[in-house]
């Protein structure tokens, strides 16, 4: 059958409700997976044409990452890992949108815009995670591959990150490691455990670390990777999907937000624990300190971590690299100012979505991006990754040098930087850094202290009225809008505040910090 038949004949399994729009968010399609069937059809097709067009295999992950479990979403996985550019965006959406009887007219515009060579083959990698609505859903996917004749690869339940990290293998023949599960879990242990060797003092207590696994695949996977780290990190794992709800009362995103503990997490103060989210692509830390006490260590506090860690090693190696720190509205002015003022890095603020922060640390040596929900990774440039090779294996360098470099080579291998973001290695990361400098989670927290901030969810009945500028830090819409935020702000000192609508959730985001609290 041609395959356009073959597309009218499947989409009329996957039926567009008339009328319902949806627009591509910060990090793909999201709403209640009841009305997304004829979305991943259609982004089945999507990711054939995509792959068509980069000679190359496409990732397809079904989730709703921090979301409720009613919720589900989509995101495409470009060929080394990235997110889609922002024209492609432009088709999914277009794709998404089109009424039932405009599809295949969609389709061929598409195909004609970007000159497609429909004689090329395309492959498609699909992950989902464990709401109850991702099976049907991801079946959906693979069903919009297979009718514009792509062949589909079903990697079931995977984290986000795991599925960029297979997806990014895949297509560089295995440079960037083995394309599975099991080379995942194989490549961050080895250099996990690599980096703990030079944790002399660290005592089986320090090593302990508690981990919300927000009733997610998060939990799954990371039971799966413990006997690879072979007893270097002793986990215990709370919210492990046995009996509470996904994300809820738990999970990274409850924790930024709400400045509290998950429930279901028992940690003696003082102790540290983290949060993943619902995909495992975010992570926030805490404690409880001697007051009772609890203290957050959010993605700001962990971008300052892994660039004093990065700054030092790199002087200690001798290698003059230019690295920055990029963050959004959402940092905590305290944290922006460590950087600058203390750590004399380059800092940069771009729009919430980690595409948009990977994009600016492309531009660096050594590019630190974290969103302040725990959402981040660090990007080395391939002139960066070829001089720590070349001093971490040159017989004449000196011994503190060569130790900085293997450092710094064991940082980058833990480091999956080809997923925008992995909580897993992130948390991999933070454990080796503490360990090798000999740190506590209370020094940490002690580098700089947040300006006390708030961030809360209003409902609006149409959150697109606000629109914004200055990487969403003031509104240009409705009206009035920015000159009453100003007016409230310069009331208090170091105050800042800000609102934007959601990408991901039907809500527009508030978000305050000042000098003091009330
Ligand atoms: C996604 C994006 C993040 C973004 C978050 C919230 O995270 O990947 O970059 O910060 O949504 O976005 P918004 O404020 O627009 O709703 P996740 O973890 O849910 O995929």
């Amino acid at each position: 059958m041609a395959p356009f038949e073959d597309v009218s004949k499947q989409s009329s399994f996957h039926p567009k409700p008339k009328g319902l729009l949806l627009q591509y968010g910060t990090a793909g399609f999201r709403t209640n997976g009841e009305h997304l069937d004829h979305v991943m059809f259609r982004m089945g097709l999507f990711a054939v044409l995509r792959s068509k067009k980069t000679k190359a295999t496409i990732g397809v992950m079904v989730t709703a990452s921090h979301n409720p479990e009613e919720d589900n979403g989509v995101k495409v996985i470009d060929p080394m890992g990235e997110m889609v550019t922002a024209v492609w965006e432009g088709y999914a959406t277009q794709l998404a949108n089109a009424e039932q009887e405009d599809l295949l007219t969609a389709l061929k515009d598409l195909i004609e815009k970007e000159t497609i060579n429909m004689s090329q083959e395309a492959n498609v990698f699909v992950g989902k995670d464990t709401r109850s609505s991702s099976a049907r859903l991801s079946q959906a996917v693979m069903d919009g591959v297979s009718a514009l004749g792509g062949h589909s690869k079903d990697f079931g339940l995977v984290t986000t990150p795991q599925l960029h990290y297979i997806v990014c293998c895949h297509n560089t023949q295995g440079n960037y490691g083995e394309p599975t599960v099991e080379g995942y879990y194989r490549k961050l242990s080895e250099a996990f455990i690599q980096l703990t060797k030079n944790a002399f003092n660290c005592t089986d207590d320090q090593k302990h670390l508690s981990v919300d696994g927000a009733n997610g695949i998060g939990a799954l996977k990371l039971r799966e990777m413990e006997r690879h780290l072979k007893k270097s990190l002793h986990i215990t794992l709370y919210n492990d999907g046995s009996k509470g709800k996904l994300n809820h009362q738990c999970g990274a995103d409850f924790v930024k937000v709400q400045q509290k503990a998950p429930s279901g997490i028992e940690i003696n103060p003082g102790e540290r624990g983290c949060s993943f989210d619902g995909d495992a692509d975010r992570i926030v830390y805490y404690y409880t300190d001697s007051q009772g006490r609890f203290r957050l260590l959010d993605g700001d506090k962990i971008a300052t971590l892994i660039s004093t860690f990065l700054k030092e090693q790199l002087t200690l190696a001798g290698l003059d690299l230019k690295m920055a720190v990029v963050q959004t509205a959402y940092a905590n002015g305290s944290s922006t100012n460590y950087l600058e003022d203390t750590m004399k890095v380059i800092v940069q603020c771009t729009k919430t979505g980690v595409k948009h922060l990977h994009h600016v640390a492309q531009g660096f040596d050594v590019g630190v991006y974290f969103e302040a929900n725990g959402h981040g990774t660090v990007l080395f440039s391939k002139s960066a990754k070829d001089k720590i090779h070349q001093l971490a294996e040159n017989p004449s360098t000196n011994d503190e040098a060569k130790r900085a470099a293997l450092l710094l080579q064991n940082s980058v291998n833990v480091i999956n930087e080809k997923t925008v973001g992995d909580a897993i290695s992130n948390m991999l990361l933070i454990e080796a850094i503490l360990a090798i400098m000999g740190m506590t989670i209370q020094q940490w927290d002690a580098i700089y202290t947040d300006l006390p901030n708030r961030q809360l969810k209003v409902k609006v009945a149409d959150r697109r009225v606000i629109g914004t500028t200055d990487a969403e830090r003031r509104a240009v819409s409705p009206a009035g809008l920015q000159e009453a935020i100003d007016s409230l702000v310069k009331r208090h000192p170091k105050a800042r505040s800000f609102v934007r609508p959601s990408g991901t959730e039907d809500v527009v985001r508030v978000y305050a910090e000042a000098e003091t609290q009330v």
